[in-house]
């Protein structure tokens, strides 16, 4: 049976819509129990009201901070109707049951906003008010509770259908958004105790977020920043051990999780692979023999720019390829695992940072991934689509041949993790231009080429090393001119999403210049 409201307690800072909810609750003859400012509303808009001070016989005091903490309130909150021994308790000590809460806390999170000093947010952390709160939400069975001026309708609503009660259901809804809310606010305090604390460690503790360095600075030198891991992180860099070197940078942490995200997309099982990063795009990515092999091929892509690069790779680093890393100044390496020749090798440069992360982490795997953006945060599920599981569909005269077929996997895998718009050539399991973060296709194309010419300038080669290339385009071609800037670089076959209303003028272009084309139908965009 539904027992109708009988005695509400009303304690609000928000007190919008405060006058005509209490008035409506009053027509049903419900008696309005109120803390000091809340009564003083409702006895100017001619209101029916009983002090709380009147009910617990103790007067607000402490500058408001003691109102209703006390047993004659937290009693008519807490106490099980229909309970003898509950009852008892209750009529021996004059307390009166509450059946409906009104509480909307202090303005903590406003009065953040607005930039208020130390001692106004402590004084705006409301102590009482989420008390009530979570006593008259664990006892839903019998207590309504609204902790926002626009669940007033609701209970009206409810009152009006079902003869003054509440359903448990609404109840119940209620009290998980009151819970919700008291969670809020707690988090907001705690978030701001946090910056308060650290103040040159810019805190997210309120996204859950644990403090795991921080840092001297952020992107620029008058950048504050922290690296702060998830609760339950994937294995990458926020799971590194730093085994020597110098303390990580924000920059380093960006580029190496770039770097070790693009070499988890080989398979140590099938092939040794090395990434090579620069300001978080690859400069070279290569599978090898093994890892002193991938490393040289992913080197040979262009050597100009790998000089203080961040370099990872995909099984335990093994003394071969330690000696080969430490030949140029590098600023990180990142490795599942390493031998100890490995570790004793790199030893001898002080400064260089060892991260070893004991796995790799699946590409496969979902997450989230967040951006900020002014006032705000982006979030997006992981681009965890991998290209050894896409169907390409050939859409030229000619198909790819099975090297070509492995190539285009691969380019498409490494284009995926580089800027767009990004034109990625290869060949025999290596990059040999990398073309990324360009506002036009073409540029990328061009760029990456010319990339490889620099490359043969300077090893003396007859010819760039696109000559016989594949290339992967992270995204359509709109048009034509970008595929053929491709097959003038020497280019034989083509990866792309496809999906461009001028596919077949590309398609036609690329059936004349005799190149093999495949869609992916999957678009790796990457900003
Ligand atoms: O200072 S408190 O933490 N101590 C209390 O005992 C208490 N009881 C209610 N804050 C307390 N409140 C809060 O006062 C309520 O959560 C509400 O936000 C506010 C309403 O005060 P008034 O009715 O005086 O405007």
């Amino acid at each position: 049976t539904l027992r109708p409201i009988v005695r509400a307690l009303l304690s609000v800072s928000d007190k919008t819509g405060l006058v005509d909810f209490a008035r409506t609750l009053a027509g049903y003859g419900v008696e309005l129990v109120s803390t000091g400012g809340t009564a003083k509303t409702l006895k100017e808009a001619g209101l029916k009201v009983r002090d709380v001070s009147e009910l617990t016989g103790f007067p607000e005091m402490m500058d408001g901070r003691v109102k209703t903490l006390h047993p004659k309130v937290h009693g008519g909150l807490l106490a099980i109707r229909g309970n003898a021994e509950h009852e008892g308790a209750m009529s021996d000590h004059g307390i009166l049951p509450i059946d409906l809460l009104v509480v909307n806390l202090y303005p903590f999170e406003e009065v953040l906003r607005r930039g208020a000093d130390y001692d106004e947010m402590v004084e705006n952390i409301d102590i009482g008010g989420p008390a009530m709160i979570r006593a008259a939400s664990k006892n839903h069975a019998d207590i309504t509770v609204v902790v926002e001026p626009e669940d007033y309708e609701t209970v009206l609503a409810d009152m009006a259908a079902l003869e003054g009660a509440t359903s448990h259901k609404l109840r119940k809804r209620l009290a998980a958004k009151a819970f919700a809310r008291t969670g809020a606010y707690d988090a907001a305090i705690s978030g701001w105790f946090a910056d308060v604390l650290e103040e040159d460690a810019p805190s997210f503790r309120a996204v859950g977020g644990r403090l795991r360095q921080a840092l001297r600075y952020g992107e620029n030198p008058h950048q504050k920043a922290a690296f702060y891991a998830l609760p339950v992180p994937r294995a990458g860099v926020a799971t590194a051990r730093q085994l020597q070197g110098k303390e990580l940078s924000y920059n380093n942490i960006n580029d190496t999780d770039a770097a070790f995200e693009l070499v988890a997309e080989f398979d140590p099982a099938k092939t040794a692979a090395c990434v090579i990063v620069k300001h978080a795009n690859p400069c070279g990515v290569a599978q090898g023999a093994g890892l002193a092999d991938a490393y040289r091929r992913a080197l040979a892509c262009d050597s100009t720019s790998a000089f203080g690069g961040i370099v990872a790779v995909n099984r335990p680093l093994d003394a071969e390829a330690a000696a080969e890393i430490v030949k140029i100044f590098t600023e990180v390496i990142i490795a599942p695992e390493a031998s100890e020749e490995a570790i004793a090798l790199i030893a001898a440069k002080k400064n260089l940072r060892l991260l070893l992360t004991g796995g790799l982490p699946d590409p496969r795997a979902e997450g989230l991934t967040v951006k900020s953006v002014a006032g705000g945060l982006l979030v997006q599920t992981r681009d965890h689509i991998v290209a050894d599981d896409l169907d390409f569909k050939v859409v030229t005269r000619r198909a790819p041949s099975a090297a070509e077929l492995a190539d285009l996997r691969f380019a498409f895998k490494v284009a995926k993790h580089v800027k767009s718009n990004t034109i990625v050539y290869a060949k025999n399991g290596a990059t040999v231009g990398i073309g990324a973060g360009q506002m036009s296709r073409v540029d990328a194309a061009r760029i990456a080429a010319r990339k490889a010419e620099d490359a043969a300038h300077e090893t003396g080669a007859s010819a760039p090393a696109t000559r016989g290339s594949v290339v992967a385009s992270d995204a359509f071609f709109p048009f034509a001119d970008g595929l053929l800037v491709a097959a003038e670089a020497g280019a034989t076959a083509v990866v792309q999403p496809g999906g461009s209303v001028r596919d077949d003028e590309v398609i036609k272009a690329a059936d004349d210049a005799g190149l093999a084309m495949v869609f992916t139908g999957v678009r790796h965009f990457r900003h």
